[in-house]
């Protein structure tokens, strides 16, 4: 089964739009693995997003998500990186498909509301850059069997 890092940028904290976003997985079928409340320092959202430095939207960037409260978490489930992408939409909320999570609420693409993994070698890159093992919850997830 796969892993993604999954995290509800501070814009999506103030828009209390933490419990609509979070429902959206948990009815996908997804298994949640791990989650923490907190304000990303500096050093972290440099090493989250270390691969964007240089580009012109970078400082922004890092002072738009040091700017608050996140909600960070580890999803699991089969194809769950891709799953989570699509449930998500595209980076700017014009091309974002309806019905996606910033379709129905992002305006703007540097406010696009939650952050998803792109791929399996980032996702296990980011999980350990939140999450130390410890807080990585394993558990039996008994829908999983009907999903
Ligand atoms: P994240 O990484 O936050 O899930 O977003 P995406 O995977 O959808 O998009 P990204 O990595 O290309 O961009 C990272 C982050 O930067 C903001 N951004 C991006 C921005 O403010 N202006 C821009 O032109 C771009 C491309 C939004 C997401």
């Amino acid at each position: 089964m796969e892993r993604t890092f999954l995290m509800i940028k501070p814009d999506g904290v103030q828009r209390g739009l933490i419990g609509e976003i979070v429902s959206r997985f948990e009815r996908k079928g997804l298994q949640l693995s791990a989650a923490k409340f907190m304000v990303i320092s500096r050093e972290l959202a440099e090493r989250h997003y270390e691969e964007h430095k240089g580009k012109g939207f970078y400082d922004p960037l890092l002072d738009f998500i040091t700017s608050g409260p996140v909600f960070a978490m580890v999803w699991q489930g089969d194809n769950v990186i891709a799953l989570s992408r699509a449930l998500i939409g595209k980076t700017d909320a014009i091309d974002a498909l309806p019905g996606t999570i910033r379709s129905d609420f992002a305006v703007h693409t540097n406010f696009n509301l939650i952050h998803g993994s792109d791929s399996a070698e980032n996702a296990e890159r980011e999980i350990g850059i939140f999450f130390p093992q410890s807080e990585i919850v394993n558990y039996e997830h008994s829908i999983q069997k009907w999903i």
